[in-house]
């Protein structure tokens, strides 16, 4: 019994032994792996950076070629590398070690399996559905072509049903010839999306939110349900102020709204029908952003000085020079770019940051520029990490800042820059309801959009929608969500979805929903802790060091944590919540719900 017990203790000693110097060495090799990355991505990630910069600025079948080559190389090798982290699952190691692991193995967003004829044809798909939205237009009868912008321009202002029908439908047009790639690029993505052990693209893009996907996906839904009551509110306010002005034949009262006649080519924000909704009385007192900028005659690079100078009152660091020079701030006249306004981090090391937009002088583009320089001064915030860990908290992060400061031009901020006077601020502030208004349709409106759109994705990844209803899925969607429908019937012939950037362009787009609720549950945290009373929709964290501490530390963070650390730093909670967005808005859903008393709310399918 006794050289029993010393045999097992033996043996206990020796395996123990063997288990630790095991561990050592696998420790030493995960140790050894992660500083080669982090090396590899330093050299590697500018280079994929500038082909992808050359490309979406010079739309030219060259500059497509070596992006799709190049990124071939590049997805090819990040495949070997999420393969090897793999072989790190059991080894004991820190929580950043494995968190680094876990993002090696899901910062894919269309990953072929670990195959170079698959990883270049699908490499080939993607640079081209970019480059077809990037350069399409439509060219009419009488040989008059249009792309996006100049659609825009009709869609954006004009009040002829008949001509804003047409221009929807023009641009439409351009989704068409990108059907059938667009199913290849789904079939391959599923596959590479399996071989990394996930149950198909659905699965590789909802697990990114440090919980699991169905848990995650419920979240959103939740919040969801919270914030209808508001949307379906101002829908209603919205149709009957529509058929007052167009009449039965062109809104129907009960109805889904139709598409074209909403200000935006994809019905996303309506604020460019703010005057036909609140009505022109009131609207006498109402700041006119676009109205300013004209009047000052800014240019575009004075615009964006203008959002520079938000994020350096609240305490960050200014942008860097190459930032002014290698920008893209102004539409060429003379080659095909990708006007979709983006921020680019295209060298941490250098601090090379850029934004690429074809700036009008309005209004939305004011509105968009912080929304850009979000993007940016995060980037600036967290390039001293580790490669792995410069991304947001969740992506949802990433999109948030720029629009948290947005809600924080108020009058008296817009005052204090000088675009309006004390009195005219004093006149503003005396209007809650046109300001909350002209807020409301953008940052409501764009609400069950946001979450609309990644539903229809999901279901295509995964096979509930295919070839037989890409499209009519996505007609029954944009109604059961928004309220909203085409004025007739598109076929399985069209592809509307993809008519839309982040579609051909594959951008994840759950992240802009989550951007829109945690916008406000920050501003609120903000606005507490700064010590403000009053209605939210008056609070600017304009010059508030305080304030800016708090976003330049959670930025600072990066993703190297979950994304739920970061956000109980800047709120002091861990979970979503459509209740700030609630209080922002209240006293405007008081006003919808009396305006709307005697009316028919909802909408009866069409
Ligand atoms: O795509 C964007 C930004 C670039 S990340 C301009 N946005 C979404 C869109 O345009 O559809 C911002 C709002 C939603
Ligand atoms: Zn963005």
């Amino acid at each position: 019994m006794k050289i029993f017990l010393s045999m097992i203790c033996i043996i206990f000693i020796v395996s123990s032994c063997d288990t630790s110097s095991e561990q050592n060495s696998q420790n030493r090799m995960l140790e050894d792996f992660l500083t080669k990355v982090e090396e590899e991505n330093k050299k590697d990630g500018p280079i994929i950076s500038s082909a992808s910069w050359i490309s979406s600025n010079f739309i030219t079948f060259d500059s497509q070629k070596i992006l799709a080559d190049y990124g071939t190389r590049y997805t090819l090798n990040s495949l070997e590398k999420a393969r090897m982290a793999s072989n790190f699952d059991n080894v004991l190691t820190s929580p950043e070690n494995r968190r680094m692991l876990n993002i090696l193995k899901s910062s894919f967003v269309m990953p072929p399996p670990l195959d170079e004829s698959l990883a270049s044809e699908l490499s080939k798909i993607t640079t081209g559905l970019e480059a077809m939205y990037g350069s399409g237009e439509y060219c009419y009868e009488d040989g008059h072509c249009f792309d996006l912008e100049a659609f825009e321009a009709i869609i954006d202002k004009s009040r002829n049903p008949k001509q804003l029908l047409s221009a929807w439908r023009g641009w439409h047009e351009i989704g068409k010839p990108m059907k059938p790639m667009y199913l290849r690029m789904v079939e391959i993505g599923n596959k590479g999306s399996k071989d990394l052990g996930y149950d198909g693209l659905s699965d590789l893009w909802f697990s990114k939110y440090d919980m699991p996907a169905d848990e995650f996906l419920n979240e959103t839904d939740r919040v969801w349900d919270e914030v209808k009551p508001l949307y379906d509110a101002l829908h209603c306010h919205v149709r009957a102020k529509l058929n007052d002005h167009y009449g039965d034949d062109v809104i129907s009262k009960t109805g889904p709204l139709p598409v074209h006649m909403l200000g935006n080519m994809w019905g996303q924000s309506w604020s460019n029908i703010y005057d036909l909704v609140y009505t022109k009385e009131a609207n006498d007192n109402s700041i006119d952003v676009t109205q300013i900028i004209k009047d000052k005659n800014l240019s575009e690079i004075e615009m964006v000085e203008y959002a520079e100078d938000f994020f350096l009152s609240i305490g960050f660091e200014p942008l860097p020079e190459t930032f002014w020079e290698r920008s893209l701030f102004v539409k060429p006249l003379d080659r095909s770019v990708v006007c979709h306004a983006s921020a680019w981090n295209l060298d941490p090391v250098e601090n090379d940051l850029r934004i690429k937009m074809c700036i009008e002088k309005n209004e939305e583009d004011f509105t968009t520029i912080h929304h850009e320089l979000g993007h940016i001064f995060y980037y600036q915030a967290y390039n001293h990490l580790p490669t792995l860990f410069q991304g947001g908290a969740n992506d949802g992060f990433h999109e948030a800042f720029g629009d948290l400061l947005t809600l924080s031009i108020t009058p008296d901020y817009l005052n204090q820059i000088g675009f309006i006077s004390k009195d005219e601020a004093k006149l503003a502030k005396e209007d809650p309801i046109g300001l909350l208004m002209k807020q409301a349709l953008e940052g409501i409106v764009v609400v069950p959009w946001a979450l609309m759109l990644d539903k229809w994705r999901s279901g295509v990844f995964n096979g509930e929608i295919n070839d037989t209803n890409l499209n009519s899925s996505w007609w029954e969607l944009r109604e059961q969500y928004q309220g909203i429908s085409t004025s007739e019937t598109r076929d399985e012939r069209y592809f509307d979805p993809g008519a839309k950037y982040h579609i051909p362009g594959n951008t994840p787009y759950t992240r802009y929903y989550l951007a829109r609720i945690m916008q406000y549950q920050f501003h609120e945290a903000l606005c507490n802790s700064i010590g403000f009373e009053g209605n939210l929709h008056d609070c600017s964290i304009y010059g508030s060091m305080e304030a800016g501490e708090k976003i330049i530390s959670t930025m600072a963070m990066g993703e190297s944590l979950p994304w739920q650390d970061a956000f109980e730093n800047l709120t002091g909670s861990r979970k979503l919540s459509g209740k700030s967005i609630l209080n922002y808005y209240n006293p405007l859903m008081t006003w919808l719900n009396e305006q709307n008393k005697n009316r028919t709310c909802g909408w009866v399918k069409s």
